[in-house]
């Protein structure tokens, strides 16, 4: 057990405690699990461990951001008088699970029950499922409130649709949270602006020189330093730059990197949501997943305060009805969804795609500029915005037929927000359409159009984008049609995406055959990653 401050005021208790063991991604005073609950009821137990550090071979700055915001909700709760068990990674004993060290820690304590908050995550749920069976004492598993929906909420959603089209879903959550509704004068409550979403308005491509106001960036203290050190040495050979290190760790700093987006970002965060533009990393985006996902900031305390920027007058509806579906629409709607198709959401793999994950992807060692960059950015900040892991990375992935498996790890590994719940959906649902179109209406396909469209990419690449076909050729060009081609029996009865065929079919023979070859020349070039980037074990065929 490790103690990084000696704890003030403890109470003197006269009943074995109540141990609340508070995951890594529960950071928050006001998690269920604390609910009703004084420091003389209870032993706080934070667990630092090999397994969750290891499970995919996170990005360095990710195992920092949360073994550092941690350790520093630990010492805020001793601050407050709670007595917080902390065992650090490299304790003596420390068996390096969950289970392992709530089991020390009932023994320990001689706990009368224990409780927490039900995880995030399927794989952590199903071994907090089975402590009741190997632990001496009741164990209580609450909601986590921190999410708008229930998971009945969205049992009764999903309940008789074939398609659960995400715009119903958040239809739902604006009426339960009452955020941008408005009486329309007869009495019914209705979408502020009268369209419940602004999206045509928010896909302007990037303008010339584009120059979005600095995301801040805060310097690691001296827990944050010692986390960094333990990080640089015990998890060196994981992905990612370790320094610079500027994630906030604290409520205090996520609510510092929450008032510079709404202060200087929100107002142009609708039309700029889509613009890629190379070396510049966040643009509008709010680079608040990380402290949302670990529970530093509440996702309805930010939702209330980007509608009252719009209330103010401070920012233009698009912008921030576009904020809001973000987090109560898809958030909300993919962490429902996650609960709805797991287990076998992770097995799904609709498209039948084999093919390893490139090299590049570890490396950046590719001639497509757009990819170099998207990685680039992945390595440095472990964070890469939304239209970037969707429309770049993503899009390589579903054309080139990469195998879900080794998608879901790399996204799981390199971001720093990545939790399975909100990864899985992402990619496996909307990305790849493993899912078989339960989440997305069509595969996000796009040829290298698209990315010119949005983006300053491709200018300077040595990729032509106007060339469809040959060397020289922009590669997303004829893996469009490769993929088309190759999944026409899955995806003609489309309504949203069939009618391409036509456009297949009047190429004729020969150009086809162009494309295809083109297509294979470029996949037979591809260097598959080497064994180990994600795991420390790859799982046998
Ligand atoms: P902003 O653009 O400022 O958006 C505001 C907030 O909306 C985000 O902080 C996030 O909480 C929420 N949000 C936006 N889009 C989504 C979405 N599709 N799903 C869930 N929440 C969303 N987000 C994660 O938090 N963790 C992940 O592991 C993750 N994996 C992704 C994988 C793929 C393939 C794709 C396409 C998207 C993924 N996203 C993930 C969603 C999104 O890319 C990130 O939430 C976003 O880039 C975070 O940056 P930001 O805070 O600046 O977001
Ligand atoms: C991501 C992560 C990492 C790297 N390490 C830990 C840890 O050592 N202790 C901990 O409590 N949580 C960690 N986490 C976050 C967990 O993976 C996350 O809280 C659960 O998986 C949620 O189901
Ligand atoms: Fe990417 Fe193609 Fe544009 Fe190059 S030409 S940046 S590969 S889309």
């Amino acid at each position: 057990m490790t103690k990084l401050k000696a704890s003030r005021s403890i109470t003197p208790r006269m009943t074995n405690p109540i141990l609340v063991p508070i995951l890594g991604d529960q950071l928050s005073r006001n998690i269920s699990s604390l609910d009703g609950l004084t420091p003389s009821d209870a032993t706080i137990l934070m667990m630092e461990v090999w397994d969750e550090a290891t499970y995919v071979k996170h990005h360095k700055q990710k195992i920092v951001l949360i073994f550092s915001a941690m350790r520093h909700f630990a010492e805020e709760l001793r601050a407050d008088g709670w007595q917080v068990d902390y065992v650090a990674l490299d304790d003596p004993g420390n068996t390096g699970s969950f289970t392992g060290e709530v089991a020390r820690a009932v023994a320990r304590h001689d706990a009368s029950e224990v409780r927490i908050t039900e995880a995030s995550e399927w794989r952590v749920s199903q071994a907090i499922a089975e402590w009741e069976d190997r632990l001496p004492c009741p164990v209580s598993i609450l909601p986590d409130t921190r999410f708008i929906a229930t998971h009945a909420d969205f049992r009764a959603f999903a309940e008789d649709r074939k398609h659960l089209t995400m715009e119903y879903f958040y239809r739902e959550m604006r009426r339960k949270t009452g955020l941008l509704m408005r009486d329309d004068g007869q009495g019914k409550m209705g979408p502020e602006g009268d369209q419940w979403n602004l999206d045509a308005e928010n896909r302007e491509p990037p303008k010339g020189d584009m120059k979005s106001p600095p995301v801040p960036k805060f310097e690691p203290d001296a827990i944050t330093q010692e986390v960094i050190a333990l990080v640089g040495t015990r998890f060196a050979d994981h992905f990612g730059d370790l320094e610079p290190f500027g994630w906030p760790v604290t409520r205090d700093e996520a609510l510092d990197a929450a008032d510079a987006f709404f202060a200087r970002r929100l107002e142009k965060f609708g039309p700029y949501q889509d613009a890629m533009v190379h070396g510049q990393d966040d643009l509008y985006h709010s680079m608040l997943s990380t402290s949302l996902n670990i529970g530093l900031l509440d996702p309805l305390e930010l939702c209330q305060r980007a509608e009252a920027e719009y209330r103010k007058g401070r920012a233009p509806l698009n912008s921030v009805e576009g904020f809001i579906r973000q987090i109560i629409g898809w958030r909300e709607y993919v962490r429902g969804f996650y609960w709805h198709q797991m287990p076998g959401l992770a097995e799904a793999n609709e498209l039948g795609a084999h093919r390893p994950l490139p090299e590049f992807f570890w490396t950046g060692k590719t001639d497509m500029r757009c990819l170099a960059d998207c990685v680039r950015t992945t390595r440095e900040d472990a964070h890469a915005h939304h239209i970037q892991r969707l429309m770049v990375l993503g899009n390589f992935c579903l054309i080139a037929g990469i195998e879900p498996k080794a998608v879901q790890d790399w996204y799981l590994a390199v971001y720093a927000d990545a939790f399975d719940w909100v990864e899985l959906p992402n990619v496996s649902g909307m990305v790849l359409y493993a899912d078989g179109g339960r989440l997305a209406t069509k595969p996000y396909a796009a040829s290298g159009n698209y990315i010119n469209k949005m983006s300053d990419y491709c200018g300077k690449c040595r990729y032509k984008v106007s060339q469809k076909t040959g060397d020289g050729a922009c590669p997303f060009n004829p893996l469009y049609w490769h993929f088309m081609d190759a999944n026409r029996a899955r995806l003609e009865s489309n309504h949203r995406i069939g009618r391409i065929f036509a456009t297949w079919d009047r190429m004729g023979e020969a150009k086809q055959g162009e494309y295809l070859q083109s297509a294979q020349k470029f996949l037979d070039s591809l260097e598959p990653a080497r064994k180990g980037w994600a795991r420390a074990e790859e799982p046998t065929e």
